[in-house]
């Protein structure tokens, strides 16, 4: 099958997801052609892979050069130039609408091509519902010929918040376990934590519904009882009301900020405990992501979180904002060199529930019923 992604090329997790997508239906053999403004940063030589870029030429009339516009534009070229099958977008804004808008120009050219629509997140939960896109959010995701969501809760929020007059997928979040799993990086550990001190551990954009803050603040009650260090992974907006709490704290010293990180795996393999105090998260896969490196999670209970993070199991979920809770439970797990490892171990089985192997066949077979329904249609 030939077919092309769309998706945000940054660290975020749609743009992760789709990456990981793509390559590994390049590693069954399908050709799969991304149309993204950047190298997604996760993507890698594979033969079957092509990668387009989307370029926005600027004007001086241009207050706000259409992004949108050169997107579908590309689409069109990609879809005619390489004669895909179908096109797979991930994240509602703007790629659903200028999916739709690509396939009206290529029908009028005589060329049928389906688009699916896979939500994510806040393409629904925070920007998309805003009236400012809501519209054109909806008329979009209604248009496509299939939609999916990465979790339960997403798809509830989705019918909650938007007039969808067709069925959502969910098809949820998977990873890749041959690269998130646990490897010995015991002399990368000692330099961070040349004590012994147990490792914590989040990965973020930094953006307010992250709620990093949380993580601080937890980290400053664990420490006080355990030695430990906490590695602050990402970079984004909150990211300097985020150290300014750590020097409010006094506990900077315990606290390194690493940035954004290519080789997360790594720095996943010596973390005892992974901390996502999110307000909402559809999913969480970077929480999933520590699960296959072993890494018990200490999360809140919001959105799609409880369909990763089984409570008492692979960690605990606190409610939003409820820092001292989130602390005892840290304390519980982290104290006990037993408990510890058999949170670690629940996170690995479990994380497992969610491999590729298990995930990718629900796509393909998407992929193919959209095709079939397609071409009896067209
Ligand atoms: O979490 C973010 O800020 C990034 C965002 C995105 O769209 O790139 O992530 C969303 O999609 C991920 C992949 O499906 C999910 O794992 C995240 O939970 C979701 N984020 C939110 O819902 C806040």
């Amino acid at each position: 099958m030939k077919i092309g992604i769309v998706c945000y090329p940054t660290f975020g997790g749609s743009g992760v997801l789709a990456t990981e997508l793509g390559m590994a239906l390049s590693a069954k053999g399908h050709e799969v052609h991304f149309i993204t403004y950047n190298q997604p940063v996760r993507l890698h030589f594979h033969p079957n892979v092509y990668y387009h870029e989307v370029t926005v030429p600027t004007y001086p009339l241009f207050d706000f050069p259409p992004y949108e516009t050169a997107l579908t534009s590309t689409m069109v070229n990609v879809i005619n130039n390489n004669n895909l099958d179908l096109l797979h977008v991930h994240y509602a804004i703007p790629h659903a609408s200028a999916a739709y808008f690509a396939r009206q120009i290529l029908k009028k050219a005589g060329k049928d091509i389906p688009y699916i629509t896979t939500l994510h997140g806040t393409d629904i939960t925070l920007v998309g519902k805003d009236q400012t896109y809501a519209p054109v959010v909806t008329f979009s995701i209604n248009e496509s010929d299939a939609i999916t969501a990465v979790s339960d809760n997403l798809k509830e929020e989705t019918y909650k918040y938007f007039n969808i007059e067709k069925e959502i997928i969910v098809i949820p979040n998977f990873v890749d376990t041959d690269r998130f799993q646990h490897s010995n990086k015991e002399h990368f550990k000692k330099m961070l934590a040349p004590n012994g001190e147990r490792i914590l551990a989040h990965v973020s954009n930094f953006r307010k519904v992250k709620r990093a803050e949380d993580v601080v603040t937890m980290f400053a009650k664990v420490h006080e009882k355990i030695p430990s260090k906490l590695l602050m992974i990402g970079d984004g907006p909150e990211r300097q009301n985020i150290e300014e709490h750590c020097r409010t704290l006094n506990i900077c010293n315990d606290i390194r900020f690493l940035g954004k990180q290519e080789q997360v795996d790594e720095i996943l393999s010596i973390t005892d405990l992974f901390v996502l105090p999110s307000q909402y998260e559809s999913f969480g896969l970077s929480a999933l992501e520590a699960m296959a490196c072993g890494v018990p999670v200490i999360s809140t209970n919001a959105g799609g979180l409880p369909e990763i993070n089984v409570q008492g199991i692979t960690g605990y979920m606190s409610e939003v904002g409820d820092t001292d809770d989130m602390a005892e439970h840290a304390i519980e797990i982290l104290g006990n060199d037993k408990k510890l490892q058999t949170f670690k171990e629940n996170a690995i089985a479990h994380a497992k529930t969610f491999s590729r192997q298990r995930v990718i066949p629900l796509y393909e077979q998407l992929y193919d019923s959209v095709l079939a329904s397609y071409k009896a249609t067209v």
